[in-house]
């Protein structure tokens, strides 16, 4: 039987939200005692537990068949695979970082200038594009202190708040992608494991799909149900079942809890009574 093999961060920002997702897939792993290899008793699936920057070459080499990891790694090591999903976490940016005091004037304050980063190849691709000839002084940790220390006058680095770059007195000046945690895919997957890899998206769909997802029920007074109907959306359209007591109905549907709150006071104005907002695990539509 064929076994997908997927390979997540060990540990790190991405290792906690990985293993997370799959679990909300009801997909349990046994880390093992060794941790560098988990396998799951309810889904045909081996886990990888891989330092992030490993992971692309991995997914690459068909050792592990999909990989969950930072879009900016898979834009830096610049690997055969196939970007089979963005997963919404994680989620940060690479930007040109300058010294708060420079007189920086556009991207041509970079040309002459040092650029510290960890991320050479996709710096080099940037500045190549814009016509920026720029010396790249690659550092694998630690970047935002090269300017203080005179490694280089400038950096390259991922910022999500940007609190690093004010508390090291430094100004993010270009954008220069975007990412979050992807799942990539070796290139031409057998079928067997092409239909567990479809499998799994499908449950990461419907995880998805059901966030934010509300089950409401309320009673209404007959004689306001066209209106209250109006006001609720639903899957198809909302569930109207007769209460027992005359002239009231229970109304069930579905709601994003963003809008709900924007109806709550409609409803009540209407005349809805016992109004039960409920979680949802799952959603399939
Ligand atoms: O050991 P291993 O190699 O596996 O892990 P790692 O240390 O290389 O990576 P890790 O765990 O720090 O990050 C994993 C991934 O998380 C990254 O590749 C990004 O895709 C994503 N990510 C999201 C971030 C951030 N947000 C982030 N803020 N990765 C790093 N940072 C760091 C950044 O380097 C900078 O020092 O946080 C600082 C900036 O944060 P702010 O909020 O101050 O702007
Ligand atoms: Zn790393």
């Amino acid at each position: 039987m064929s076994i997908l093999k997927i390979a997540i961060q060990k540990e790190g920002r991405l290792s906690e939200k990985s293993l997370g997702l799959l679990n909300e897939c009801d997909i349990t792993v046994d880390q093992g005692k060794r941790k560098l290899i988990g396998t799951s008793v309810n889904y045909p699936i081996e886990v990888l537990f891989l330092r992030d920057d490993d992971i692309p070459q991995y997914v690459a080499d068909g050792v592990a068949d999909i990989g969950i990891v930072g879009e900016n790694e898979v834009l830096e090591k610049d690997k055969n695979t196939t970007l089979v999903k963005r997963l919404g976490f994680a989620r940060c940016r690479l930007s040109l970082a300058v010294p708060q005091d420079s007189d920086y004037n556009g991207l041509n304050w970079f040309n002459g200038k040092r650029i510290a980063t960890s991320y050479p190849h996709i710096l080099q691709k940037f500045l190549d594009e814009k016509g920026i000839k720029s010396k790249i002084e690659e550092i694998s940790g630690s970047v935002e202190i090269a300017p203080s220390i005179g490694l280089a006058e400038s950096i390259f680095d991922i910022v999500s708040s940007g609190g690093t770059l004010v508390s090291n007195r430094l100004k993010e000046v270009e954008v220069v992608t975007q990412s979050e945690a992807v799942i990539i895919a070796t290139p031409g997957l057998s079928k067997e494991k092409q239909a567990l890899l479809d499998g799994l998206l499908f449950r990461i769909k419907t995880v998805q799909q059901s966030k934010g997802n509300k089950y409401i029920l309320l009673n209404a007074p007959n004689e306001k149900l066209d209106e209250i109907v109006k006001l609720l959306p639903g899957m198809k359209s909302p569930t109207v079942l007769p209460l027992h007591l005359k002239g009231w109905s229970s109304v069930h549907t579905v709601v994003h809890e963003k809008e709900f709150w924007g109806m709550v006071d409609k409803l009540k104005e209407l005349g809805a009574e016992g109004i039960l907002v409920i979680p949802i695990e799952k959603m399939i539509l």
